[in-house]
């Protein structure tokens, strides 16, 4: 479906109620309105990051409190992997604060990938930016998503990075692409961004072609000490259009609800579901921040109705640990 920005501007401009009911629409034309998919995400990578990215915690160039931790070991991360199954999560997803992965940084990562999938989980890499052949090899690992943002609007971006460009990232984008990787590509509200820029942030993404398969939408976390930690909060309404906005221009993706949910009460998770985000991160920990506990969404999860997603059949047959399936949100209670 194609969506110019007129339009997609037309559709923030609905009276609430009818953005609300036409993104109900769209989502129950495309899924089951009450299953979320869950991916847990783990650091294996922290801090001393090269670039200069305004938002970020684990850049080298702001003072920030995150403690810095080089690459993780494997069994580490595996023992994480395990866990996030057995607490219901489908998606396994390893970031790293890089500019890109060395192609010695990658080879670690390669064994983190296949062990991971192992597991009978899907699996999600965040390395930033990459050159030719990486994302071959990380096909080849068996990673089914790469997480690449585009953070924001091409003409925002350079008011929040200016170490990398925007064609960089679509540079990226298109490598994991041509390698067969599935996209999850979304970006960061509240950066003091205007509605246009999320318009325009939005059809950006709508063009993809094919758009990305799963579509963070991250409010930002403000973190002292980074150059936008003193935004101003964006209005939580306007936040709820511009997931109704993502849902009906992006109807086959997973719209996630990101980062900035330790901050939002269960009422406005709860507009956020209904306005078609059908997506969280699951488990305490973003990449440096908090997150909700895995208990506090089973609860709100239950009061509203909604189900996780299941692991559908094990891409891995004979190295299963026998916990799969059967943990959805909803049978732990
Ligand atoms: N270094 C890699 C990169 O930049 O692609 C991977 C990790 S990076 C932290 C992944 C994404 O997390 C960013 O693109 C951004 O959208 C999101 N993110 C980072 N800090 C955030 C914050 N303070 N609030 C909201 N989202 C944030
Ligand atoms: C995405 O869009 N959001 C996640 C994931 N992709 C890698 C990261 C959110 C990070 C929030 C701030 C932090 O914990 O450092
Ligand atoms: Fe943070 Fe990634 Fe930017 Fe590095 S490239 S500063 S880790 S968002």
């Amino acid at each position: 479906m194609h969506h110019d920005t007129t339009a997609i501007a037309a559709l923030f401009e609905l009276p609430f109620n009818d953005l609300i009911h036409r993104a109900q629409t769209v989502h129950r034309n495309h899924f089951d309105p009450n299953e979320v998919q869950l991916s847990t995400l783990l650091s294996i990578k922290t801090g001393r990051c090269s670039e200069d990215c305004g938002y970020c915690s684990q850049s080298v160039r702001f003072h920030t409190d995150v403690e810095d931790q080089p690459l993780m070991a494997l069994n580490e991360v595996i023992e994480a992997a395990r866990a996030a199954k057995t607490k219901g999560a489908t998606r396994f997803c390893m970031g790293a604060a890089w500019r890109g992965p060395k192609d010695k940084d990658l080879v670690p990562v390669l064994e983190m990938v296949r062990a991971v999938r192992a597991l009978g989980l899907e699996t999600c890499a965040t390395l930033g930016l990459l050159h030719d052949g990486q994302a071959e090899q990380l096909a080849e690992a068996g990673l089914d998503y790469y997480n690449h943002n585009l953070d924001t609007s091409p003409e925002h971006y350079r008011h929040v990075i200016h170490t990398h460009s925007y064609q960089d990232r679509l540079d990226t984008l298109n490598k994991v692409r041509a390698a067969g990787i599935k996209l999850c590509c979304g970006g960061i509200m509240g950066m003091g961004e205007s509605r246009a820029d999320r318009v325009r942030f939005l059809a950006e993404l709508a063009a993809l072609d094919p758009p990305p398969e799963s579509v963070p939408i991250n409010l930002l976390v403000h973190i002292p000490g980074t150059p936008l930690a003193d935004k101003p909060a964006l209005d939580p309404i306007e936040f709820v259009r511009t997931i109704a906005c993502a849902r009906i221009v992006l109807p086959n993706s997973r719209v996630r609800l990101s980062a900035g949910r330790s901050q939002m009460p269960e009422s406005l998770q709860a507009l956020c579901f209904l306005a078609g985000a059908n997506s969280i991160f699951y488990g305490d920990k973003l990449l440096t921040t908090p997150n909700p506990e895995a208990d506090t969404d089973r609860k709100l999860f239950k009061k509203l109705g909604l189900r996780a997603l299941a692991l559908e059949t094990p891409s891995t047959p004979g190295e299963q640990t026998g916990l799969e399936v059967s943990t959805d949100l909803h049978a732990i209670k």
